[in-house]
């Protein structure tokens, strides 16, 4: 990225007085509900397993429309100590609403140091949330991403590759000696890893099937490559439906990008089409995409409130335009 102190940002912070991250936006009840993670200095070093996001509970923002100049902030949603299952780094989270239930879905490490996805529950969507006692079943790695169909099918999307432990999944049993976060990832010219979706039960609070990969396909109808570092999956999945097409958006992680694919059906597969958001200031990119008012908006976060620091973000909101034939201007978050 240029000379990141002489970058003006595109929009202000919505809030100021936390550090906010990974913004999974919707609309309820007429008001935007934003779900972040809640950025905390934990003082742990930084590393590539991501140690130093060390974040303890969730705040969710809401806003009248996403011209307000700053969000409400909410009092605690949840809070890890109220996880029976988990221990720590409760990571980017999304939220799901079905008759007169508000669904909070977050991942968090266990005390064997993997990653694993929760659901909690309320009446409200700002919460507080009350948490299942015990993970998702068959649930594992990062970023849920909940995406209810027109048909009322409702689908999880998740993973994230490196410090999100995608990697260490791949014989189905979580593999707990490492040495770094790259060391099980496949070679340059084999398939990229994939992020995963499920069909969630009726009740919301379990997968109704074994999650599956969601495979994106390059302009000539072939899996995207692991080496493809530029395109590839890393994390931060996002599912929207925009004129009957289904757009898995997420990011690729060390190149920074947030890029999007389009499919025909919920599970893909899904042919890539370029960038939604380029990088950003700070490390990661982690964005939502979501309609209001016949508008629709990019929810993202940088690190431009800390100055820079990787772990201390903060969430901000752009419009975006689709051109005729579907596809989205990229967003650029400085002017
Ligand atoms: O906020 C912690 C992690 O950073 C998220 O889970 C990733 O998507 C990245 O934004």
């Amino acid at each position: 990225m240029a000379n990141e102190k002489e970058l003006v940002p595109l929009t202000e912070p919505l809030v100021k007085s936390i550090y906010t991250a990974d913004p999974s936006a919707h609309v309820f009840d007429g008001k935007i509900y934003i779900y972040p993670s809640h950025d905390i200095d934990a003082g742990i070093p930084e590393d590539d397993f991501g140690g130093h996001f060390g974040m303890e509970d969730y705040r969710v923002l809401s806003m009248n429309t996403p011209e307000d100049k700053e969000a409400t902030l909410h009092d605690v949603a949840l809070h890890v100590k109220d996880v029976p299952w988990a221990e720590r780094q409760m990571w980017a989270p999304d939220a799901a609403y079905k008759n007169g239930t508000y669904y909070l879905y977050f991942p968090a490490k266990a005390k064997n140091g993997a990653f694993y996805i929760g659901v909690a529950t309320s009446k409200n969507p700002a919460g507080p949330f009350k948490a299942q006692p015990e993970a998702i079943k068959g649930s594992f790695s990062i970023d849920p991403c909940s995406f209810v169909d027109d048909d009322g099918k409702a689908y999880l999307y998740f993973g994230g590759i490196w410090g999100g432990q995608l990697q260490r999944w791949q014989t189905g049993k979580f593999i707990e000696d490492v040495k770094s976060p790259y060391d099980l990832e496949p070679a340059d010219d084999q398939p990229a890893l994939c992020g995963k979706v499920a069909r969630l039960t009726d009740d919301m609070l379990e997968f109704d099937e074994k999650p599956s990969d969601v495979v994106i396909l390059d302009e000539n109808g072939k899996p995207l490559r692991a080496g493809d570092h530029d395109r590839r999956y890393f994390e931060a999945p996002w599912m929207h439906k925009y004129n009957g097409k289904y757009y898995f958006s997420y990011s690729t992680g060390d190149t920074h990008n947030i890029c999007y694919a389009i499919g025909d059906n919920p599970y893909g597969p899904f042919t890539y089409k370029g960038i939604l958001l380029n990088p950003v200031i700070g490390w990661t990119n982690h964005h939502s995409v979501c309609e209001f008012k016949g508008k629709w908006y990019i929810f993202y976060h940088d690190s431009t409130l800390s100055g820079g620091r990787t772990h201390l973000r903060c969430v901000k909101v752009a419009e975006i335009k689709y051109r005729p034939d579907g596809t989205i201007e990229p967003v650029t978050a400085y002017k």
